[in-house]
């Protein structure tokens, strides 16, 4: 079994609203060259890769939303990355808008995939903590509409064996949650891959510049370290028509350690060797689940969704 894999994180600078799929793909695969020429076997791209980040704007014509979500994938737009990735041997995971026809209902999903090496689609998620809200609101300083344009994942948080190694993803707000890492970690992840879309103004509350990258790294920072697994987070970043959304893409190691970070807020290539056994010392030690874990405390985190104080 593969002991090391390279894998990269290739972030993308803003994608302007007037900005094409085709132009959005066409950098995707200038940095999967990038990535190939120095010997990355995995590209991990951004949340909602192909557009700007639309859940900012309010959108009310259903057919203008649904000109945001892809109806097939690969479809004839993103056929050319998936084309270069097999060509190349390279696996990567794609952030999308997917709209689901199903059965004659529709659902639209903030999705991701796995495509292996060989060109296939081996996993599917769909993002499950939406954040942001379903109305538009005047009084706020930013919009951010993901309730609204999304129904929230039904495919739960599955891990698929790609590379003989055990994969998982999550998407952007996932990553604030410890239960999207520990529900992975229970199926013995080795590798997270995530694309987020950050914006540096909050919707509801004004806080600090800094700690919306301090953040950003904590929960994915904990996520591996709680759970002994690599963690790849790639994002979209810069100004997109005016609005700003933090860089940082990174790749964390088992031990919870950046060991790879962009610098820019542009299209930005950072890869990193992985050893995939780094993990296990502490999968037998500290995190030795199976040992340690004492689920007849945990009840309610799986039966109630906010938080009960006790009586004053
Ligand atoms: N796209 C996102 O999920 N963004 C959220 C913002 C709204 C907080 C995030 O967790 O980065």
């Amino acid at each position: 079994m593969t002991r090391h894999i390279k894998v990269a994180a290739a972030q993308l600078g803003p994608i302007q609203k007037a900005e094409g799929r085709q132009s959005a793909v066409s950098r995707m695969i200038e940095l999967l060259k990038e990535a190939d020429a120095g010997g990355a076997k995995l590209v991990v791209f951004p949340e909602l890769a192909l557009t700007t980040f639309f859940p900012r704007y309010l959108i009310e014509d259903p057919d203008e939303i649904d000109s945001w979500f892809e109806r097939e994938m690969p479809s004839a737009v993103t056929q050319p990355l998936f084309d270069q990735a097999k060509q190349r041997g390279i696996g990567f995971y794609l952030g999308y808008a997917e709209l689901d026809n199903k059965n004659g209902e529709t659902k639209h999903y903030n999705s991701s995939i796995i495509v292996a090496p060989d060109g296939n689609i081996v996993g599917k998620y769909r993002k499950v903590h939406l954040p942001g809200h379903k109305d538009y609101e005047p009084d706020y300083k930013y919009q951010h509409l993901e309730k609204r344009y999304f129904d929230v994942g039904n495919l739960g948080f599955p891990v698929w064996r790609v590379f003989g190694r055990v994969m998982g993803m999550c998407i952007c707000n996932d990553r604030r949650w410890a239960e999207t890492y520990r529900v992975m970690g229970l199926q013995g992840v080795e590798m997270v891959l995530l694309g987020y879309n950050t914006p540096w103004g909050n919707a509801t509350h004004d806080e600090p510049m800094h700690l919306k990258m301090f953040h950003n790294h904590l929960s994915m920072q904990a996520g591996a370290y709680q759970n002994a697994t690599w963690v790849v987070g790639t994002a979209k970043a810069g100004y997109e028509d005016g609005n700003g959304m933090i860089g940082g893409s990174c790749i964390i190691a088992p031990t919870g350690e950046i060991v790879a970070q962009a610098l820019t807020e542009e299209d930005e290539l950072v890869s990193y060797d992985c050893d995939m056994d780094l993990g296990k010392y502490l999968k037998q030690t500290t995190y030795d689940f199976e040992r340690h874990r004492r689920i007849e405390h945990y009840g309610i985190i799986a039966s109630q969704t906010g938080a009960t104080p006790p009586p004053e």
